[in-house]
């Protein structure tokens, strides 16, 4: 699971990665900060299974406090987008290949309505959230369209000399994108395209194909952040009327990063997503404890968490459901080293439990017997779909 943030420069992009991931990574307040991309691993929470069992789970990646399970993903943090025609005077939009992989993207707008397109800070009050937001899918789609235009060439020649249908052409190109049969099949349909010959399809019906499946392979939805400058509350529930189909939730980035930063040096105890947290040390000064008491009443208290670990969970589980399950035994749920529950993996939507022994290990896939549902006992077929916190036993062959 991949997850890319994107969004124009000076938004708050990598404060919100960092804030996610607790890197170590730069943060300024102008335009370009990042250029090459940074990699990390952030959470997402789920109830954790631990607590049917009555155990406390020992996770070997991510954590589990309080019986809530916070599950790792891998979060991408990109240099800031500009319109294509200030390609020559920001960075090009070249870097958006690092995106290729993503399965869902997050846009950080500044909600405050402070900063312009290019990141510049202004007081200009036409700066448009909405405006922003139908930049960038245009963006990201003409950077697909790029793609598909300089690789159909190829594809379609092949297609001629194998007399392959266009969906076989096509899968293994788009398959690289992360792309199901089942979508691209729908894609096709949808478009009208399915029968179609590539070397006979217009721009225009290319262009059509590119944002159908950018809509399923990189859905986005909008991080609303520097949600605690005064007046952006407002700004936030006039952009959520004006674009009632987007997912938009406003959060404050710097607030997290704050909170968990205070957390990790043991000043306070902050579960993230949280909407509250204690103070533990005594080694704070009144700088520390002013910020930290301003967030409590001006983020916490006012929008109940800081909307950070929300987003990530809504991407994951809401617009991308995916959902989780556990490999475990109906003897015992610990691993060879005594570690109960070690492993909990975010599987897809419509995942079967054999797609869960691929997942596995490839033997397990390969060799599948049965399974076994370990809460209920029951014996599972290679076919049956699973569903939020299975434990599941994988028996195969060999
Ligand atoms: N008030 C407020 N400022 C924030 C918040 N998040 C980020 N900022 C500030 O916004 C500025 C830009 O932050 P970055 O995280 O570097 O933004 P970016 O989108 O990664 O910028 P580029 O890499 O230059 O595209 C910095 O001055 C941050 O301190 C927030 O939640 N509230
Ligand atoms: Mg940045």
């Amino acid at each position: 699971m991949i997850i890319g943030i994107v969004g124009a420069p000076n938004k708050g992009k990598t404060t919100f990665f960092k804030a996610s991931t607790l890197m170590d990574v730069e943060v300024a307040n102008y335009p370009f900060t990042t250029i090459d991309a940074n990699k990390g691993v952030g959470f997402v929470r789920n109830q954790c299974i631990d607590s049917h069992f009555k155990v406390q789970c020992n996770p070997r990646h991510g954590f589990c406090k309080e019986h809530t399970r916070y599950i790792p993903v891998d979060i991408i943090d990109v240099a800031g987008l500009v319109p294509v025609a200030n390609e020559g005077r920001g960075l090009g939009n070249k870097f958006l290949t690092d995106l290729y992989q993503a399965n869902a993207l997050i846009q950080v707008i500044d909600i405050s309505g402070k900063t312009n397109l290019e990141g510049k800070t202004t007081n200009n009050e036409e700066n448009d959230p909405a405006k922003e937001i139908a930049f960038l899918v245009e963006e990201i789609d003409t950077w697909l369209f790029g793609i598909f235009k300089k690789n159909l060439d190829k594809i379609s020649r092949e297609q001629r000399t194998k007399k392959t249908k266009t969906q076989t052409a096509l899968m293994t190109f788009m398959g690289s994108m992360g792309v199901s049969e089942k979508n691209l099949d729908l894609v096709l349909k949808e478009c009208l395209l399915k029968e179609k010959l590539l070397e006979d399809w217009t721009d225009q019906q290319l262009k059509e194909f590119t944002k159908n499946i950018r809509k399923t392979t990189k859905p986005i939805i909008i991080a609303a952040n520097k949600l605690d400058v005064p007046g952006s509350y407002e700004k936030l529930k006039k952009l959520k009327e004006k674009l009632p189909d987007m997912k938009i939730i406003g959060c404050c980035a710097e607030a997290e990063l704050a909170l968990k930063s205070a957390n990790k040096a043991g000043v306070i105890d902050y579960l993230p997503g949280a909407n509250n947290f204690k103070i533990i040390s005594e080694k704070i000064n009144e700088k520390q404890k002013q910020a930290l008491e301003f967030i409590r009443k001006d983020v916490l208290k006012k929008y109940d968490s800081t909307g950070v670990q929300e987003i990530l969970d809504s991407i994951v589980f809401e617009t991308l459901k995916y959902f989780c399950v556990y490999p475990g035994g109906t003897k015992k749920l610990e691993d060879k080293d005594g570690n109960i529950l070690p492993d909990c993996f975010l599987m897809p939507p419509r995942s079967t439990t054999l797609d869960f022994a691929y997942k596995l290990h490839t033997d397990f896939g390969k060799n599948f017997i049965k399974a076994i549902d370990v809460k209920t006992k029951m014996l599972l077929g290679k076919d049956h779909l699973l569903k939020n916190n299975d434990v599941i036993e994988i028996i195969s062959g060999k």
